[in-house]
């Protein structure tokens, strides 16, 4: 007879330009240390290749959201997104992931947490990493969920059914403000860069201050050592002016190297996640950098091409493609943003830890 330590019900979803498992909290061990054990285990952490684990090797496909009824008034569920690292042995709940999010509204629906609507399905989702509430509209006809559909996004291959996510009140998330400095532009090691969070704590630099062009690839800025410990530097000094404290085993601040936009989007960027280049750009880190693009004294707004009205559509180009942000703009705040992403069921099944 064989005996597994620790095993839980899971599906695993490719979410916009990320992958993750997707657990009901009431399946994980109750003890925090247990979990983040099992957590660790099952996704193959610590180790670059995540052999003995389900996690993709890549810190874009090693994620997880865990999910539950709300109690909250006007809330369906509540989601806590975290971060496996792949190899350091560390799991981090400090930052919200919005492509993971998009995921989390079919999942309820399947797991029965959400009532399936005729036509399309709107979840109302508390997202506990920030305290903020996110609306995603899913596609159930006959009031199944779809993942088919016709809707294309950069950095997936396969098209599938949209994913309209729309983010309330946003500003502040993690760093208790938008510019938690209180200014647009700081120095630090004589770069200019502003510290914003507009749902993502993002540092954003300009690439030419780097002696970089900002259309460099992945793999190019991944080898370039010189860069990474310049942006790190940075990084560690920008962790505590943003009230993240000693950010050396953290996720966050992200750091985006910004361009003029080489495409015909609004701008161009690159940006590190925080010690890998991420191959596009997560969902609420382009968000942040739209928000920076619309700051009079900030160097992206001298880079970015973006004519400020009520409503502001942001093409933010990255390494594979663009994101397109729509953000709501109510006398210089940004009260909502917008944006398409699209899922697709890869499993659902049983998970085992050690
Ligand atoms: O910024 C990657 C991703 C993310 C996070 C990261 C995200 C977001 O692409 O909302 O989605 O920045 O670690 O999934």
């Amino acid at each position: 007879m064989s005996s597994h330590p620790f095993s839980a019900p899971c599906m695993w979803m490719r979410s916009g330009t990320s992958k993750g498992a997707y657990f009901l909290r009431k399946d994980l061990p109750e003890s925090e240390q247990a979990c983040e054990q099992f957590l660790l285990s099952m996704m193959g952490t610590p180790d670059p290749r995540q052999i003995d684990g389900i996690g993709g090797a890549d810190p874009l496909a090693s994620k997880v959201a865990i999910v539950e009824s709300s109690k909250r008034e006007g809330v369906d569920v509540d989601y806590l997104f975290q971060q496996v690292f792949v190899d350091q042995k560390l799991i981090s709940g400090k930052q919200n992931c919005g492509n993971i999010l998009a995921g989390v509204a079919p999942f309820a629906i399947e797991r029965g947490l959400v009532e399936a609507q005729e036509g399309q399905t709107s979840v109302r989702i508390f997202m506990e990493n920030t305290q903020q509430v996110a609306t995603v509209t899913v596609q159930t006809p006959n009031k199944q969920v779809t993942y088919a559909g016709g809707c294309h996004i950069d950095g997936v291959p396969n098209t599938a059914a949209p994913l309209a996510v729309c983010f309330e009140d946003t500003a502040g998330s993690t760093c208790g403000a938008l510019l938690p400095t209180g200014n647009e532009v700081d120095v630090i090691d004589g770069v200019s860069v502003t510290l914003i969070d507009n749902g993502m704590p993002v540092v954003v630099l300009r690439a030419q201050d780097f002696g970089l062009t900002g259309d460099e690839s992945r793999e190019q800025l991944d080898d370039n050592s010189e860069l990474k410990q310049r942006l790190e530097s940075i990084r560690l000094q920008a962790g505590p002016m943003m009230n993240l404290g000693d950010v050396r085993e953290l996720s966050v601040p992200k750091m985006t190297l910004v361009s003029a936009h080489q495409y015909g989007g609004g701008i161009s960027t690159r940006t590190f996640i925080p010690h890998r280049c991420h191959a596009s750009i997560g969902v609420l880190g382009a968000v942040s950098v739209a928000s920076a693009c619309i700051l009079n004294d900030a160097p992206a707004k001298q880079l970015a091409e973006v004519e400020i009205e009520k409503q502001i559509h942001i093409d933010v180009e990255h390494p594979i493609g663009k994101m397109s942000v729509v953000l709501d703009v109510e006398q210089n705040q940004v009260k909502s943003a917008a944006i398409l992403r699209t899922a697709r069921k890869l499993f659902d099944g049983t998970v085992f830890g050690l």
